[in-house]
């Protein structure tokens, strides 16, 4: 019998709840409203005792980058102007201890993620652009400026992590498209497969996962396409081929394994703020005063230290983007 040991940085469900506890009755439970419906509650359930402490996290990577003749794109030049305030992140900790609600509601989801095929992956780029395009991501990529940043992430359900991400500028993705000045936000789709993600054939949720940012916070330096992490090709299960990093945002923004980038004058419904609209909004920026619903935003565990620590405004890249939110006072910025 598999007995679980919870480790040190595993969250008592005291302390933080996950997305999916939160269920919008409006797709699960057909309008009927239940009091403290928590009816998805993962922690600790079945699927978790298959992960073995000390495994290794043996992964389908993207192998597109390789390009038959053995060499890589990875390791990429670090841009040494983003730096951390705290160590690096174990790399077995970040690559198994996964959101990635296609493939199951808890953490241990990164076995199952290897079934996501990564060749051939299209990436289509339309709406509000000169021109709507669909190009492979091994030719997209080979187009991108390829840099290594160092960020931090900070779950909404308060784990964090710091690690260095490989991959380009999303600014320099919304150049290559060329959007309308008319497109006011950028709309971002993952791969929707439900003969490969268990999770996309439950009931209760609205697949395609979306996310969405302005125009403004996307073409802000900060936002990052990463398409590896710690100077090797994303794994499946961090969000291969390429998924978004934006570190002032709860980590739900950052939406994995994009297939689509839609320019759009109208702001998107994204997953989590369909889900549960009174809890996940669409600015979601990070701020330490203001709490979820259900539990305090205040302090984090970074994965692996067992300890709890304060959580920064923006979550340290205040300088970088306050700018952005100034005048939106009436919007809901913190959720
Ligand atoms: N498509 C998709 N993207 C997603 C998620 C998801 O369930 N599906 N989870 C989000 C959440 S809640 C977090 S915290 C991060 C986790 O990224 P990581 O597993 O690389 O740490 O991915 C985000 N992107
Ligand atoms: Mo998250």
């Amino acid at each position: 019998m598999l007995i679980k040991r919870p480790k040190s940085w595993e969250i008592p469900e005291r302390e933080a709840t996950p997305e999916h506890v939160f269920l919008n009755r409006r797709h699960f439970m057909g309008g009927v409203a239940t009091a403290g419906a928590a009816l998805l509650v993962g922690c600790g359930n079945a699927e978790d005792a298959q992960a073995q402490d000390g495994e290794a996290a043996d992964v389908a990577t993207t192998d597109v980058t390789g390009g038959g003749d053995g060499t890589s794109l990875y390791p990429v030049p670090r841009n040494e102007s983003f730096t951390l305030d705290r160590p690096v992140t174990d790399e077995e900790l970040a690559t198994t201890y996964n959101n990635f609600y296609e493939f199951g509601s808890h953490k241990r989801i990164w076995r199952n993620a290897q079934n996501l095929p990564l060749t051939p992956w299209d990436v289509t780029i339309d709406g509000m652009v000169e021109e709507e395009r669909t190009i492979s991501f091994y030719d997209l990529v080979q187009q991108m400026p390829l840099e290594e940043r160092l960020y931090r992430h900070r779950c909404v359900e308060t784990w964090s992590m710091a690690v260095p991400w490989s991959g380009f500028a999303l600014k320099a993705l919304v150049d290559w498209a060329r959007p309308l000045s008319s497109a006011t936000y950028l709309r971002m789709e993952t791969f929707q497969d439900r003969s490969v993600a268990s999770g996309q054939r439950a009931p209760g949720y609205p697949w395609p996962y979306v996310e969405g940012l302005t125009m403004a916070e996307a073409t802000n330096d900060l936002p990052f396409i990463a398409t590896g992490i710690y100077g090797r090709e994303m794994p499946a299960q961090n969000g291969a081929p390429m998924r978004l990093a934006t570190p002032w945002k709860y980590g739900f923004k950052s939406i994995k394994s994009i297939v689509r980038f839609t320019f759009t004058d109208e702001r998107p419904l994204t997953f989590w703020e369909n889900v549960g609209p009174g809890e996940y909004g669409f600015w979601a920026n990070v701020n330490p005063e203001v709490p979820h619903a259900r539990w305090s935003q205040a302090t984090e565990e970074p994965l692996g230290t067992g300890e709890r620590i304060p959580t920064l405004m923006f979550n340290g890249y205040g300088e970088q983007v306050a700018h952005l939110y100034e005048g939106l006072s009436g919007e809901d910025l913190w959720h």
